[in-house]
């Protein structure tokens, strides 16, 4: 009799990816897992922290631009949104497109089933004219082949999403998407823009701890999915702006000496005093870096639209 021998297939699909980041040195965690159901919904409250300025900028960059950018976009577009999350800024952009053709096609693809089924809520039955394909998939595994889809594409990637990329995989990941797209189609990205280093502190350590809890549901997550046993008091949220590296980092810091049980990997994690877990990159952006990251990516920077104070970017690139 043959034993049932391949247990990984039974895992979460977060256990590789948690087993690795916990057993590097120094331990990290890929700010993906951020989004299960509960994180989605703690991000979603982050945006209305008075601290967290992204989401609300970028949102009144589109209030005033919308108009515009549909324009320089171009015609009869079918729109694309990477990491569409509950996709809320998407509807001035449609709204915008639907004033310049009859009818549009817009697939948002996103990790979270949840977020996606929001954003279909939310959308359907508004906008007779618009059909929208949601598309369940983590695009920092290769994108789905855009190529596939009919039309000229607009692809969004909006709210510094990019940010969280090293700068190499940043540059790769437009690469892949040129390659993806045809020669006129057209990328809408959103940048953060480097600022005051008290305004970006403030973001990511808002006073009501929502980004705290943001930080602390991945250990929460990997106590639901993965039976582990952390305790969340026994760590702190840590998020400090590094000039040098012109990014926010978050990590997670052990407030003491601990070995974490995790059942479903059949192992334990151990925790020096102070030790910390490497859960964030948010890169923050210059004009300058922007269109030499685009460049570089082979893609041609067309437009930029930002705020009064600066403090975002919405750029328009195009494939050549
Ligand atoms: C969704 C990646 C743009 O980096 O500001 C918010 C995520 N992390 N607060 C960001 C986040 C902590 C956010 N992005």
């Amino acid at each position: 009799m043959t034993a049932f021998k391949n247990p990984a297939v039974l895992l979460s699909p977060i256990a590789e990816a948690v087993r690795e980041g916990l057993s590097a040195r120094p331990k990290r965690l890929p700010p993906k897992l951020f989004y299960d159901a509960e994180g989605s919904r703690l991000f979603e409250q982050i945006t209305e922290t008075p601290e967290y300025y992204p989401t609300r900028t970028e949102r009144n960059i589109f209030r005033s631009f919308v108009a515009n950018m549909a324009e320089q976009a171009g015609n009869n577009l079918t729109l694309v949104e990477l990491g569409a999350g509950s996709a809320r800024k998407t509807r001035l952009l449609i709204e915008a497109l639907l004033r310049r053709q009859l009818r549009l096609d817009f697939y948002p693809v996103d990790v979270s089933p949840t977020a996606l089924r929001d954003a279909l809520t939310s959308l359907n039955g508004d906008y007779p004219s618009l059909r929208v394909a949601p598309i369940v998939a983590d695009y920092s595994h290769g994108l789905p082949s855009l190529k596939d889809f009919p039309g000229r594409k607009l692809t969004l990637f909006l709210g510094s999403t990019i940010g969280n990329f090293e700068p190499d995989e940043a540059c790769q990941f437009l690469v892949e998407l040129r390659r993806s797209l045809a020669p006129g189609d057209a990328l809408l990205a959103g940048f953060d823009m480097v600022k005051d280093p008290a305004t970006l502190h403030a973001a990511y350590n808002d006073r009501q701890g929502v980004t705290a809890r943001f930080n602390k549901n991945l250990l929460a997550r990997i106590n639901r999915e993965l039976g582990g046993r952390f305790d969340l008091d026994s760590f702190r949220h840590v998020a400090f702006w590094n000039p040098e590296a012109s990014r926010i980092e978050m990590h997670l810091e052990s407030l003491r000496e601990q070995t974490i049980w995790v059942q479903d990997l059949g192992r334990c994690f151990y925790f020096a005093h102070g030790e910390r877990i490497h859960t964030e990159n948010s890169y923050k952006f210059t004009a300058a870096a922007i269109a030499s990251l685009l460049e570089s990516s082979g893609l041609r920077l067309e437009k930029t639209w930002t705020d009064s104070k600066g403090w975002f970017s919405e750029a328009l690139a195009r494939v050549p």
